[in-house]
């Protein structure tokens, strides 16, 4: 093959290749990558290394080099200057040369052709050129605008690289609809806990800190310190001594810096409740000090559960036990009281502390024990060792900043948090920390990006919580104005993916009384990173237009209508601050910044730029001002000289650039310096890392107070209105039990005790090379090799040798497994004692079905499909899922 001297001419040929291939294929897709690799190889070698980051998990962090010779990239390195990687690599990023190249990415424009929708309905695609194809997106929207912009749904996952870029987050304001779904709601429930405590997206444990941290269903290793800067962070802790208990029925690499105590799924509030009993009840530990001065816990409770007020001023009230009369909370106090039950006006009253510790009065760890497989024994002993390993008391200097020092984490993950009661569950462990003082401390869980607080009755109201919160009743009116699920779930992180589905097949029985016309899904898959597939076939048959951006022809894309092909992530413009999430390591918590990137070469395919392409939407629709308000708001440009002009025309270059020249502030460095140097940092001050120098004068929300009112709300408003939750008809009583201030056990269907023959659970874990299906993981077939060669045997399904002798079951056998709610799923049996005897492990993700994907990715097995988001079945407060379920096995004959 020559090498071709322009790139039209280069594009030339390889449509020419596309459209042979394609009628072979019947679905555009071809196979020429391997072609524009070849032409390497040939002409004056041209060499330069071009400045980029990584964008295939979601850290974004990492810095990287790629070498490219004669306009094709050939090499990719870490950056040895970036401080997120000092130049390290993971296999994610050294990976992208394949995704860049990959031949079974979506290349062209294309429009189906055949009416008929789904999984395995060729769509019969046919190739247009890109203008045609964002005419018909563009009159389809007006078409639908004309009617009603709420016949309008946007639904973004995590796949499309970098989902924190500013349209995934604000398209819903930009174009004037209420209508969103997110494929990450349901098995990622580990942001609500964070978002009400730290305002943070998603917590991280500042390891450079801690000496005793308990995993609970949070896979620091594989999942989270598969990034260079994570990995940095968790291996110096060990060095220094840093013990980890991971409680968890799989054993993972943590485990080997400590202990591994295999819980049983589903039992992990049990063991937080435990937990708190033995500190409260037996050991009497606790971080007196903290609790009066940064919680609601002194808050006086009357018998109703809600706070009681000063009949006068409205404020809830302390009790000063130096006076012996209870006071506002704002008022002098001479000495708060955390304790006692007392009589205010005539009206008995108790603090929220003793709430709180009656709620754990019986949930010793001989009740826990049953309930969690873990031994009475080694949850008081790992209770007290996480007591003493607190150091209580004890202060910190950091940069001339005095903060108290408690180097103990409990971290909650997928596997407490998607559980019945999960988004409960990850508050209690929570709540263990807070007791001991440690939350927003050095050695504790902080936040990410600086959070800002509001302060309400003298507690911290997050800034993202606080539209619920305003609000309680959600937005509750008949015909409701949107598909979100978040009249019945308004604590909800997420829209509620099983309304938003459901609403499109059936809207009236969402109370909704309009339909959807139009669907743009990016980056978002629920047929594989979600459960009960047939939901999601019917809406997305009966949307009458669906267009996506898309990098693959994944489960998603062969339901659309039209297909703008997406630059894969290293030919994407884009920005990102630098900041490690999951963990915090000595050297990275300091560290801000913004890393930038865009094609290191020319284009490879007929390839758009998701934020390029809503620009020109939002513009062609009327709704430019919006767009440059909600942009110039997303990125920080508000009252600054780089504020978007609303009845200006920009494109996102000038955004970006304008977005970097006000973040470097004083440098005004522009795109054109980012070009050249990839990065820019800057020291963090120590205050800014620790939300306990941030909060203020407000108070942590221990008590959770407005959880009640929510459930209240929800009461009043389904009794006044006469309705009841979907799924829940005749059991609303169940739902608004689910709505409590303090911990309270609830049996759940993993828990209670059956014998319908389902005796296993399945549990399911993130493993290095496959995190998520971000920048088309499962499609690259270098990671795929490395997920089946991973020294676990990434794709089989895992089982206990005790439980496989049982069953006469070994390494190599072809299994069925079928779980509790009809689903069912097959794979390969792999003996080991790295889980629980009664527990089948399915590490990471595999089996996708499109036919259009490459078959690597349709290897392994879907683990999703045994778990169930039917309504009745999901967690109602929050509209996450079990992320195990029961289960049985069998030979697969
Ligand atoms: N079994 C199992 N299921 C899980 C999880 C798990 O650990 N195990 N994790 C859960 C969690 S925590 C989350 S957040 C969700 C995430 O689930 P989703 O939000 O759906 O995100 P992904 O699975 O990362 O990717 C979705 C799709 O995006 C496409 N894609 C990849 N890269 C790009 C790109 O650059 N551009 C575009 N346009 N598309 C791209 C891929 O085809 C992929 O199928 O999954 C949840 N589901
Ligand atoms: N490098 C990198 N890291 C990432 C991401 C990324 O893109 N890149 N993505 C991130 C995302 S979206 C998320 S949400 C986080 C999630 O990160 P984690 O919360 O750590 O989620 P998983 O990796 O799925 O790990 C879940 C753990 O729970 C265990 N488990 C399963 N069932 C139970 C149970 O009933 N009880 C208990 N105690 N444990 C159980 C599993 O064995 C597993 O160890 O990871 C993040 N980590
Ligand atoms: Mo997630």
């Amino acid at each position: 093959m020559g090498m071709l001297s322009t790139t039209s001419t280069r594009r030339t040929f390889l449509k020419g290749a596309a459209l042979s291939a394609a009628a072979a294929l019947g679905a555009g897709l071809t196979l020429d990558g391997a072609a524009t690799l070849a032409e390497a190889d040939e002409g004056p070698a041209q060499e330069k290394w071009v400045k980029t980051f990584c964008g295939t998990c979601i850290f974004t962090n990492c810095g990287m080099e790629v070498k490219v010779v004669n306009g094709v990239a050939t090499e990719i390195r870490g950056n040895k200057d970036h401080p997120a990687n000092q130049g390290t690599m993971c296999p994610r990023g050294a990976a992208q040369l394949m995704n860049l190249y990959d031949p079974y990415r979506c290349k062209v424009p294309v429009k189906r052709t055949n009416p008929e929708k789904g999984l395995d309905v060729d769509p019969q695609w046919q190739e247009i050129p890109l203008e045609e194809a964002k005419e018909i997106i563009f009159t389809k929207m007006e078409e639908c605008y004309a009617k009603d912009p709420r016949r309008h749904m946007f639904m973004y996952g995590f796949g499309d690289t970098l989902h924190e870029g500013p349209y995934q987050k604000t398209y819903t304001a930009i174009m004037g609809t209420p209508n969103y779904a997110m494929s990450c709601g349901p098995l990622c429930e580990v942001h609500h806990a964070p978002q009400l405590f730290n305002n943070t997206f998603i917590d991280r444990v500042d390891v450079g800190h801690c000496n005793y941290l308990i995993t609970l269903g949070r896979n620091m290793g594989a999942s989270a310190a598969f990034a260079s800067g994570p990995s940095r962070a968790m291996a110096d802790a060990w060095k220094r001594g840093m013990k980890t208990v991971v409680v968890d029925p799989h054993c993972n690499v943590e485990a080997s810096h400590g202990e591994w105590l295999p819980i049983r799924p589903g039992g992990d509030m049990a063991f937080c409740m435990a937990m708190i009993n033995v500190l409260l009840h037996e050991l009497n530990v606790y971080d007196g000090p903290y609790l009066r001065e940064r919680t609601n816990l002194p808050y006086l409770i009357q018998e109703d559960q809600d706070y009681y007020r000063n009949p006068e001023t409205g404020k809830p009230m302390m009790w000063d036990a130096a006076e012996g009369v209870a006071k506002d909370y704002d008022a002098e106090f001479g000495e708060v009281a955390l304790e006692g039950a007392y009589t205010v006006n005539g009206t008995p009253v108790e603090t929220a502390f003793e709430k709180i510790k009656a709620s754990v009065k019986d949930t010793t760890p001989e009740w826990a024990e049953g309930k969690t497989g873990i031994s009475a024994e080694d949850i008081r002993r790992v209770t007290t060792e996480f007591a003493e390993a607190a150091q209580i008391g004890s202060t910190i200097v950091i940069d001339g900043v005095e903060m108290p020092y408690r180097p103990v984490c409990l971290a909650a993950g997928r596997g407490s948090a998607n559980t019945m009661q999960g988004q409960r569950t990850y508050i209690v462990a929570d709540t263990v920390n807070m007791l001991v003082g440690a939350l927003g401390v050095p050695g504790s869980l902080i936040h990410v990006e600086h959070p800002k607080f509001e302060v309400e009755d003298g507690v911290i109201l997050p800034e993202k919580l606080t539209t619920y919160l305003e609000k309680y009743d959600a937005g509750f009116t008949i015909p409701f104005n949107d598909m979100t699920g978040k009249q019945f779930s308004a604590l909800a992180r997420f829209p509620v993916l099983t309304t938003a589905m459901g609403a499109i097949v059936d809207p009236a029985k969402y109370f909704v009384d309009y339909d959807i016309d139009v669907l743009f899904p990016i980056g978002s898959n629920g047929f594989m990173a979600d459960t009960d597939r047939d939901l999601f076939v019917q809406a997305y048959k009966k949307v009458p237009f669906i267009f996506t951006t898309g990098l693959l022809m994944d489960e998603c894309s062969l339901f659309c209508d039209v297909i703008l092909p997406e630059h894969s992530s290293l030919e994407r413009q884009q920005i990102h601050p630098i900041e490690e999430i999951m963990t915090a390591g000595v050297d990275s918590l300091r560290v801000g910044g913004v890393n930038y990137k865009e094609s290191p070469v020319e284009h490879v395919y007929d390839t758009v730029q998701f934020e390029e392409f809503v620009m020109e939407l939002a513009y062609r629709l009327g709704r430019g001002p919006q767009l440059n308000m909600t942009t110039s708001g997303f990125f920080g440009l508000m009252g600054t000289p780089y504020q978007l002009d609303p009845t200006k025309r920009y494109t996102y270059a000038e955004v970006l650039d304008r977005y970097l020249k006000a973040t470097t502030k004083d440098d005004g460095k522009g795109i054109d310096w980012f070009r050249e140097n990839g990065f820019w940092t800057f020291e963090r001050p120590v205050e800014d890392c620790y939300d306990y120098c941030i909060q203020g004068a407000g108070r942590l929300p221990v008590y959770d107070h407005r959880d009640l009112m929510v459930g209240r709300h929800l009461k009043a408003n389904c009794e006044k209105w006469g309705v009841e939750q979907p799924g829940w008809e005749g059991r609303m009583d169940e739902v608004y039990a689910e709505y409590t201030p303090v911990p309270e056990w609830h049996e759940n269907s993993l828990t209670a005790s059956t014998d319908d023959g389902f005796d296993l659970y399945c549990v399911n874990w993130k493993i290095s090379p496959r995190i998520l299906g971000l920048g088309g993981a499962d499609n690259n077939v270098w990671l795929r090799e490395v997920v089946e060669n991973h020294e676990f045997d990434d794709l089989c399904i895992q089982i206990n040798p005790l439980a496989a002798e049982a069953r006469g079951l070994k390494t190599g056998d072809k299994v069925l497994v079928e779980s509790q709610f009809g689903g069912t799923a097959e794979g390969v049996v792999k003996v080991t004692g790295l889980i629980r005897e009664d527990c089948l492990g399915f590490p990471a993700q595999g089996g996708h079905v499109s036919k259009f994907l490459n078959p690597a990715a349709q290897r392994g097995t879907n683990y999703n499909q045994l778990l169930s988001a039917k309504d009745g079945d999901y967690f109602t407060v929050s509209g996450s899922i079990s992320i195990a379920s029961r289960v049985k096995i069998r030979k697969a004959e």
